[in-house]
């Protein structure tokens, strides 16, 4: 009986905040602390760290005397770099890590034809340009229930995020390259999941009245 009152008092409260610029940015987010009733316990609380990314471009363009290929990623990245409240895992990791958003590809230029350092030309057959397009990632995972209390109470903490370009290659040396920088948008959420169960003598009340009613209800029959 006990249990059945417990789960009908279960509920979760969620908080997101977005976000949005051309990286690399810094941007502070408030939220607002959860003001729990002392007969109510946390389950759970869950960080959701959500990025897209789009447009821009990149260029390779290969200025050594033999072809070069490799692997090359494009897009843009979001991590949190600070906030009032312990924002760990279980293991005491950050409890998201680094998001990235974007386009892993490959590249096969030719020797160098015809251009030199410091013009980043993206023509074949010694050049290419990748144009971006939507890309998206999230990560999400678990508050260490150590620091629960944090997020408890009135008032409000706030969490830093930085969202930076992502640009690399791989795989050949003697290349150039250059960025068009990607815009981008996402949301840092809060989920906290909660029971609440009423005192020993609030549920011993509700026992004597379901009692009480049963036996009205056996009077009037
Ligand atoms: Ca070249
Ligand atoms: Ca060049």
């Amino acid at each position: 009986m006990a249990f059945a009152v417990t789960g009908a008092w279960a509920t979760q409260v969620s908080q997101t905040k977005k976000f949005s610029g051309v990286p690399d940015f810094e941007k502070t987010l408030t939220f607002g602390k959860v003001n729990l009733c002392p007969d109510c316990t946390v389950n759970w609380i869950k960080v959701i760290l959500a990025l897209n990314v789009n447009g821009g471009q990149y260029i390779l363009d290969n200025d050594a005397d033999s072809p070069a290929s490799g692997s090359f990623n494009f897009g843009g990245k979001v991590q949190i770099i600070g906030s009032d409240v312990a924002m760990i895992d279980a293991v005491f990791n950050p409890v998201v890590g680094i998001v990235q958003a974007g386009h892993s590809g490959s590249f096969n230029l030719q020797a160098n034809v015809g251009d030199g350092p410091g013009d980043y030309s993206p023509d074949p057959p010694d050049g290419m340009v990748y144009n971006g397009g939507v890309e998206s990632d999230s990560k999400e995972g678990l508050i260490n229930s150590e620091v629960f209390g944090q997020y408890l109470g009135v008032g409000t903490f706030d969490v830093k995020i930085q969202s930076t370009q992502w640009s690399t290659y791989s795989g050949a040396s003697g290349i150039e390259y250059a960025v068009n920088p990607v815009s981008a948008d996402g949301s840092l959420t809060f989920i906290m999941d909660y029971d609440c169960i009423p005192e020993p003598s609030s549920i011993m009340a509700l026992f004597a009245g379901i009692g009480a009613l049963g036996l009205i209800r056996r009077r009037k029959a």
